[in-house]
């Protein structure tokens, strides 16, 4: 098998670790993290993010950005353009029980997680982080760095820009348009297009009850 390497130590990196071990595709070789942080079955840290370049040069080719994204951080983003300089592959992580059309288009180093679904003729970005029980309806579009959280629900059509972060059990109802940088918050329903780094924390039951706010 191949080696990986995680970047970054936390909790994602144990849900990531359980897909991993169930694609029997990769072995793990161990993680880098810019903490020191307690090592996990077995696990244990080859070194921090200036060790990448050397650790690539020893033969790993492959990584996983395993530090979780809610919604403001670009430091996924900078690892990757530095570790894409330096050769590193990203592989897709899909976890055995998620659900994958078979025309679903899923691009470098995004996470599937467990019982997610990614329905027919959806199309998801680079690094993107699908979450456990997140529903990706059919003809989605999600765009790079954006994560969908725990149990949220894409219905058909639905567009998500790069680096928006639609939050654990949200819902956006079908054909609506969400931007760039954008945050939904945790159980919003989301009836309306959302522009570019809009923050809603209201349900939108009425279409004037959702509290947004230009950050
Ligand atoms: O929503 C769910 C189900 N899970 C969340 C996940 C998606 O994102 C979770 O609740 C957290 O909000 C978050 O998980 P994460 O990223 O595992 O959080 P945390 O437990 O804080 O672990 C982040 C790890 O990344 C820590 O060990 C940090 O030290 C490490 N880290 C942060 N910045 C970094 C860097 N590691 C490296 N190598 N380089 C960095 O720049």
């Amino acid at each position: 098998m191949k080696e990986i390497v995680l970047v970054g130590f936390g909790g994602h990196a144990k849900s990531v670790i359980d897909s991993i071990e169930g694609m029997k595709t990769y072995k793990i070789a161990g993680y880098v993290d810019c903490a020191d942080v307690p090592d996990y079955k077995g696990y244990t840290r080859i070194g921090s993010d200036a060790d990448l370049e050397k650790l690539y040069a020893h033969g790993i080719r492959d990584a996983v950005l395993t530090i979780g994204f809610m919604g403001r951080s670009k430091r996924r983003n900078q690892l990757y353009e530095y570790m894409k300089k330096i050769g590193y592959r990203f592989p897709v992580i899909v976890d055995r029980s998620a659900i994958i059309a078979s025309d679903a288009v899923i691009q470098e180093g995004t996470y599937i997680g467990k019982r997610a679904v990614v329905n027919a003729d959806a199309k998801i970005g680079r690094m993107c982080i699908i979450n456990t029980g997140a529903i990706i309806e059919h003809e989605c579009v999600v765009g790079d760095f954006s994560h969908v959280a725990v149990g949220a629900n894409l219905c058909g059509q639905c567009v998500v820009g790069e680096n928006t972060f639609i939050g654990a059990g949200a819902t956006v109802i079908q054909q609506r348009q969400i931007g760039n940088e954008a945050i939904v918050g945790a159980g919003c329903t989301i009836k309306r297009n959302i522009g570019n780094q809009c923050v809603c924390k209201g349900t939108d039951d009425a279409l004037t009850s959702v509290q947004m706010e230009e950050s």
